[in-house]
């Protein structure tokens, strides 16, 4: 009798160390603090197409030294699986930069942001407005990338107009403007 008390104490004592586990570190992120899962980017435009993200692993590292250029798999995925931090800033072209906690396996990004200067405000309104119609490709208020400036950018500036990220979320704050 004792023997199947035992027995009962030690599966439930198995049972309640496997469930803490899967919850707490089977998760996002394992129990070195590695995301195990790649993020996906979600309710984007379709011509909108990053081909390179900046991911950022810590606010107190020396400035700039904790970001990394990382590729956009079919512009829509990042790769985390190598970045060992309890969580990541990630900065995309024209979006706000926003965090990465464990457990999230998508996001999705606020674009609007044309001069890159980590919020999407009245400047970005003007100067997406001062290039309506424009054809230019390499034009940064063609927010979406669909080769020119056109409504569709102007209407992502006004949905997150007001939108900035917090001094949390902004990571190094180093070179988000050289993401292409
Ligand atoms: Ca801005
Ligand atoms: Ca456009």
């Amino acid at each position: 009798m004792r023997n199947l008390q035992l027995i009962i104490i030690l599966l439930l004592a198995i049972s309640i160390g496997y469930f803490i586990w899967r919850v707490v570190g089977g998760q996002g992120f394992d129990r070195a603090g590695t995301n195990e899962k790649s993020l996906s980017l979600t309710d984007l435009p379709p011509s909108y197409c990053p081909k390179t993200a900046k991911v950022v692993t810590s606010l107190v590292a020396p400035i700039g030294q904790s970001g990394r250029i990382v590729a956009v798999t079919g512009c829509r995925s990042i790769d985390l699986t190598t970045f060992k931090a309890p969580k990541v800033y990630i900065k995309l072209p024209h979006a706000l930069s926003f965090i990465v906690a464990p457990g999230t396996k998508s996001y999705a990004p606020e674009l609007g942001d044309v001069n890159e200067d980590g919020s999407i405000n009245a400047v970005d309104e003007t100067m997406t407005r001062g290039n309506l119609f424009s054809s230019d490709t390499t034009n940064p208020a063609d927010i979406d990338s669909d080769g020119s400036v056109g409504a569709t950018d102007l209407v992502l500036v006004r949905l997150h107009q007001g939108v900035a990220a917090t001094a949390s979320e902004t990571g190094d704050q180093i070179d988000w403007e050289k993401i292409e």
